[in-house]
């Protein structure tokens, strides 16, 4: 379809908009459990991870902050936010949303929000409260909420009496909440629990932040659904009723399998910004979405895979952003259900790549952030400056 002015306009007010967070995890050697393949660029001080998704920004210009683990990115606790607010500034981008952790210490073995001692239920408060000082004190917006908290076997904990002490939790989180700050609740159905988990689906991180207070919006990770779902239509839900609060972005084919973004169904991921942008045209107001990566790159290179990430994450919604929403809304006024679902596919099928290197231009960035990322070295300087002890991590699952 040959570009009209107007549609120039539109892609590039909406690349202006789009912008995409990077997880400080995406940057370490990570595995599955079965064991790790160490990269001898990969990063692992927060100082390394960092840099490596200021790389990406500088070359993609559409990822300006960073999301942080607690634990793995604030030993120290508050303490570190001096150091890391500094490093983050030197290599062009922000702290974003700061990821609690309460599932990997000893004592969260049956829980941490939901455990049945009220000790370390207590222990898992105070991490979050912690956080939410992290988050104050480098300005992030969104507290990032995931519990692993579950039961794997029938009967072996009170369903009930977790959801209540989940509520109670939440609330007192909410409460410790100010400013524009907002607690997102992500969700997933199994894994590490594998028979119930605490918050396995949309509906129960909806009521959690219903009990919570107006501050809680819901998680939605597109890796976190059985096959069959309907992702898109969650969003267009939630994004009806205000609580849609953000997203970690990743792909799949089986379960959570933490993907590319786009590589294995790029219309699962149009749909979703199909129905964000659908709902933008129809109340003038783009909804305030925190748009994150949430990936685990095993195998491909790690900054490699980020800016393939970006560049998908950017053309995906460009094309939802050029679906024609007059000429749609019309047609489903009309039930003309061929019409209306052609021009999805319209958008979809436009090859956006030369608008998007035109709007790259625009901004002084490189037209082919991979090409120009390959050319810059920086992936021979970290590997000579990171390889040794790269080659000490340790690789075995048990
Ligand atoms: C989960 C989930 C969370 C992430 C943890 C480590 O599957 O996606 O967002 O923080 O993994
Ligand atoms: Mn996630
Ligand atoms: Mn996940």
């Amino acid at each position: 379809m040959p570009i009209t002015d107007k549609q120039r306009q539109l892609a590039f007010s909406a690349l202006d908009s789009f912008q995409i967070e990077l997880p400080s995890w995406g940057f370490a050697n990570t595995g599955t459990r079965f064991g790790k393949f160490i990269q001898a660029a990969a990063a692992t001080t927060t100082a390394e991870k960092i840099a490596d998704a200021g790389a990406v920004h500088r070359f993609t210009g559409c990822c300006p902050s960073v999301a942080v683990h607690v634990l793995w990115d604030f030993p120290g606790g508050v303490a570190d936010v001096p150091e890391v607010m500094k490093v983050a500034a030197e290599n062009g981008v922000r702290i974003g949303a700061i990821n609690p952790n309460v599932f990997q210490d000893q004592c969260y073995k049956n829980g941490s929000l939901g455990n049945p001692d009220p000790a370390v239920r207590e222990m898992a408060l105070k991490h979050i409260l912690d956080s939410i000082e992290i988050q104050k004190a480098t300005g992030s917006r969104d507290l990032s909420l995931w519990f692993a908290d579950g039961i794997s076997y029938p009967g072996t904990g009170s369903i009930r009496a977790r959801k209540q002490w989940f509520i109670e939790g939440l609330k007192t989180v909410h409460a410790a909440l100010s400013g524009d700050q907002r607690m997102l609740v992500e969700y997933k159905p199994f894994e590490p629990a594998f028979y119930a988990t605490d918050i396995a689906d949309w509906g129960m991180s909806y009521i959690y932040s219903k009990h919570a207070g107006p501050r809680a919006k819901v998680l939605v990770d597109t890796g976190h659904h059985y096959q069959a779902q309907n992702i898109e239509q969650i969003v267009a839900w939630l994004l009806s009723e205000d609580m849609l609060g953000g997203f970690h972005f990743n792909d799949r084919r089986y379960a959570d399998d933490d993907l590319t973004l786009g590589c294995i169904d790029p219309y699962q991921a149009f749909r979703i910004f199909h129905e964000i942008c659908y709902f933008t045209w129809e109340t003038g107001k783009a909804p305030d979405l925190a748009y994150m990566v949430d990936q685990s790159h095993n195998l491909k290179n790690k900054i490699e895979e980020t800016i393939q990430t970006a560049n998908n994450a950017q053309e995906l919604f460009l094309k939802a952003a050029l679906v024609d929403h007059e000429k749609l809304a019309a047609h489903q006024m009309k039930g003309e259900l061929v019409d209306a679902e052609e021009c999805l596919r319209e958008a979809f099928f436009t090859d956006v790549r030369p608008l998007i290197r035109e709007w790259r231009r625009s901004k002084g960035l490189p037209e082919d952030p991979l090409a120009a990322f390959r050319a810059s070295g920086y992936l021979e300087k970290a590997a000579a400056e990171r390889g040794a002890r790269n080659q000490g991590a340790g690789s075995s699952y048990a």
